[in-house]
């Protein structure tokens, strides 16, 4: 699972992969703008209070890989220039986080010339459009010549999908908004659309605007009503700062401003929802850990993600919720005792933030 970070350029996409992955890029590489690659720590309250309780060895966080993806220019003209290398280097990804830049920086040229969030969400959104209906229209094009010789139920199957497509495209609707089906959808993902991708639209405000980010992010996200659109704000400049300082500095930090965790921490587990991740939670002397599973995985499979022999030896597993648990001293046996202690079979649906315990032969 990766997720790319995009956006037009000079809007704060190599500042944000900076302040969650928690390097530093020397200015060589910035300017060049070469492509990085980041694992980054999944920000979890509840990880942290089971690591309270324990005083483990180990306290291992979920992780996700974020790419600063490039390709943007600005072109000879002054405007932006989409290339192929670019759209390319977004089509890998899983889900995307567009960086709109809200910040006022004389120094930071923009390259429309003025800061305008909504405008430069849309600008970014007709490129991805124009370049999912270049790829429809070919598609539809070559299945259609297809029809009526030998073995195209291929693309009898495959037309009214892409056709589909092409209608939303057409009203400007991107894909990741319109509803399919399973099959439409596992039809649909040979072709990485970039409009079908899940996005997180990412406001990169100043620490001027802490009090007016909420009202950014409402504008970016009027009229995208869509499960997989989702927007939050974040502050470039103090999320960068922050990530350099030790913990205690960084509470300190916050209390100036007034916040009780940085808004990377928040875009981090917007992202990771967004790609339909969750994680359960192992606790433990040795390891307190935070597994990452697929939303509406069971308890087998989700016993698998720790080990193959948890899956295959799977009996049942012990379930409490983050909050008993905690309430009662992350003690399975005094949760039993109070009632709230489960054993659950195979087909068990685990829930985000469950705390599991894996019986097997
Ligand atoms: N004042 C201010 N400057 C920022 C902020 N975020 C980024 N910048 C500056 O804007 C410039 C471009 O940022 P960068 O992250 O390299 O943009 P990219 O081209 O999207 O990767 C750099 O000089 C950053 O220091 C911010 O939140 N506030
Ligand atoms: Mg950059």
């Amino acid at each position: 699972m990766q997720i790319g970070i995009v956006g037009l350029p000079f809007s704060g996409k190599s500042t944000l992969f900076q302040a969650i992955t928690g390097t530093i890029i020397d200015a060589h590489a910035l300017a060049r703008g070469d492509v990085h690659h980041g694992m980054v720590k999944v920000p979890d309250p509840r990880l942290d209070a089971l690591a309270v309780i324990y005083r483990p060895k180990k306290t291992v966080h979920a992780t996700i890989e974020f790419v600063d993806v490039v390709g943007l220019k600005k072109g000879e003209s002054g405007s932006t220039q989409f290339t192929t290398n670019f759209f390319n280097n977004v089509k890998n990804n899983d889900a995307l986080v567009q960086v709109v830049r809200a910040f006022a920086n004389d120094a930071v040229p923009h390259p429309d010339g003025t800061v305008k969030v909504v405008r430069d969400v849309g600008t970014l959104e007709t490129e991805f459009l124009l370049a999912d209906l270049a790829i429809v229209e070919t598609r539809i094009d070559r299945l259609k010549k297809q029809l009526g010789k030998a073995g195209d139920a291929q693309a009898k199957l495959e037309l009214p999908v892409l056709e589909k497509c092409h209608r939303m495209l057409e009203q400007e609707k991107p894909l990741r908004d319109v509803e399919f089906t399973k099959e439409e959808f596992a039809i649909l993902k040979t072709y990485q659309l970039l409009t079908l991708k899940p996005m997180l639209i990412a406001v990169n405000c100043d620490e001027s605007q802490v009090n007016e980010s909420s009202r950014l992010v409402e504008q970016v996200a009027a009229g995208k009503s869509g499960a997989r659109t989702r927007a939050v704000a974040f502050f470039g400049k103090i999320d960068l700062e922050m990530s350099e300082l030790s913990a205690e500095e960084a509470r300190a930090f916050m209390g100036e401003y007034g916040i009780s965790e940085p808004a990377v921490d928040t875009l981090i587990r917007e992202a990771y929802a967004l790609l339909g991740l969750q994680s359960f939670l192992t606790a433990g002397e040795d390891e307190c850990r935070a597994w990452t599973i697929r939303r509406g995985m069971n308890a087998q499979e989700s016993a698998g993600v720790i080990h193959s022999d948890f899956f295959n030896k799977f009996i049942r597993a012990e379930v409490v919720n983050f909050t008993d648990f905690v309430a009662h001293g992350g003690s399975f046996t005094k949760a039993r005792e109070a009632g709230c202690w489960r054993l659950e079979g195979k087909e068990y649906v685990v829930r985000d933030g469950d705390i599991m315990e894996i019986r097997h032969s």
